[in-house]
């Protein structure tokens, strides 16, 4: 057994060897109270034992013999990693299973920070102002923060932010784009009510994104942009929340291609996105990439039952190969693509594919073969939290609102199940892209955990498509499905 007194080592072997033999000591630890093989390992004490994380699963790397900058890459990233998942180096306090708690009063400090005022140098930053509301707001709702103290800023914020031809830029007199209107419409809902709701302008928002909409049956991010699986998702994100009309208005261009719903080609683009690896890209021809599968598996799970729509238009098994072999081991957390390194945010846009998935399979029980659920919390919990407050791409990467907000919506959706229901009867969810309304609102999933519940660790639950809080999403589509016309 390596010298626990001993400088970390250089060398990834050598310092897998030491995880792996401390692996064996903490399993023993933990098998049998009065082990005499534990007698031999010498005293344990009491502060190594509080120090100690919880690594009885941290299992070895997959190596390929053959040395390649990439294999490079992932040895540095697990020197990084490994300290992490097998101590405490952040001296966080633990819980039952040994691992940190979620930090949540630092990680509301440090969001509430972020929605703070920026020094002039983040000019620059602008144009993403949209996001960082989104992305802040949604980590302070996930942490059960109560963001009703910004109702008004958001609302003020993006009524300046709206164009006047319909959607919305990155701040006043910005053209307007879809990814900053998807960040809009969400943060609006978030905060909710009337005033915010009756801000946004359905009408030009539909006539809008009408412009998006492309003879091939994809969608544009503006106007002339680039055509990717964000458009689709956004739209139909839009479209779904606002309940607009799912023919395509007279003047968008789409109609001179023999298209008359935002619907016609769209499943069959999504298809061309699927490539050989079995991900998702961008767009047709392009690499299989995490935050593209989410932006894809979203769309269809709003195009109609994912029973539906993903079988019909997606290759599942080959999809379940590519989500899986996405989550690392042994640092329990996901990277984006093949070969790449794992990285906090694809908690969530890996790990949040895993909600539409379960639905389009006959399970109605969560699965624990998929995905290792706990190996993802594991990753959050001791790998994710910034000292100081904030979530991390990877220790010792700087927190932002954007890891913040995807380590946490991945923490949520490993510590949730959500079943589809295509005869729920519920006072939602009549009329056009009605499937997001029909998910049961989740029970806590029992299976194996690292995170404890009953002391704080504890994320809320997050609807699976629109990634904000699961009571404002029937609010919002609530009230617009009461209105008549725009
Ligand atoms: C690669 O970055 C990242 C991308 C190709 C995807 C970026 C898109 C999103 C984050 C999501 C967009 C979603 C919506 C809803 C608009 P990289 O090469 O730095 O990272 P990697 O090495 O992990 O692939
Ligand atoms: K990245």
């Amino acid at each position: 057994m390596a010298d626990p007194g001993a400088p970390s080592s250089t060398t990834p072997s050598s310092r897998l060897d030491e995880i792996l033999s401390a692996e064996d000591r903490v399993e023993e630890l933990s098998d049998s109270e009065n082990n005499s093989e534990y007698e031999d390992m010498g005293p344990v004490t009491e502060e190594e034992l509080a120090n100690t994380a919880y690594i009885k699963s941290v299992t070895s790397p997959i190596r390929d013999a053959l040395q390649t900058e990439t294999s490079k890459a992932r040895d540095e990233t697990l020197e990084v990693v490994l300290p992490f998942l097998e101590s405490n180096p952040n001296e966080f306090e633990l819980n039952i299973f040994r691992l940190p708690k979620l930090q949540r009063a630092k990680h509301v400090q440090f969001l509430k920070n972020a929605l703070g005022d920026y020094p002039s140098q983040f000019a620059m930053m602008d144009a993403a102002r949209p996001w960082l509301l989104y992305w802040s707001l949604q980590g302070l709702t996930a942490l059960s923060y109560d963001i009703s103290e910004y109702q008004e800023r958001v609302i003020h914020t993006f009524s300046s932010a709206q164009h006047p031809t319909g959607g919305y830029g990155g701040g006043f007199g910005q053209l307007p784009h879809l990814a900053p209107t998807y960040a809009a419409i969400l943060s609006l809902v978030m905060v909710g009510g009337r005033s915010a709701y009756d801000s946004i302008d359905r009408k030009t928002m539909w006539h809008y994104l009408g412009r998006m909409k492309q003879a091939d049956g994809g969608f544009t991010m503006s106007p002339g942009g680039e055509e990717d699986i964000r458009g689709a998702f956004c739209a139909l994100v839009i479209m779904s929340l606002l309940n607009l009309p799912l023919e395509l208005p007279p003047d968008s261009p789409a109609r001179g291609h023999g298209h008359s719903t935002f619907l016609d080609n769209l499943g069959d683009w999504v298809s061309r996105c699927q490539t050989y690896e079995g991900g998702i890209s961008a767009a047709p021809g392009n690499e299989a990439h995490g935050a593209y599968a989410f932006c894809g598996l979203g769309c269809l799970s709003i195009m109609g039952p994912p029973k539906e729509t993903l079988n019909k238009h997606l290759n599942i098994p080959l999809l379940i190969h590519w989500l899986s072999s996405r989550q690392c081991a042994p640092e329990g957390g996901y990277n984006g693509r093949t070969n790449k390194l794992v990285d906090g945010c694809y908690s969530h846009w890996i790990g949040g594919c895993w909600s539409l998935i379960e639905a389009s399979t006959s399970s109605a029980t969560p699965s624990t073969s998929l995905w290792n659920r706990s190996a993802l919390g594991r990753y959050i919990l001791s790998a994710a939290q910034f000292k100081k407050g904030g979530l991390v791409d990877k220790p010792g990467k700087r927190p932002d609102a954007y890891h913040s907000c995807y380590n946490l919506a991945g923490l949520s959706a490993a510590q949730h199940f959500y079943g589809f229901d295509e005869d729920m009867e519920g006072e939602i969810g009549k009329g056009d892209l009605n499937a997001p309304y029909h998910w049961k609102k989740g029970v806590l999933y029992e299976g194996e955990k690292v995170w404890d519940e009953e002391e704080g660790d504890a994320v809320e639950k997050i609807h699976p498509v629109f990634v904000i809080p699961w009571d404002k999403v029937e609010e919002c589509r609530g009230y617009f499905e009461g209105k008549e016309g725009f």
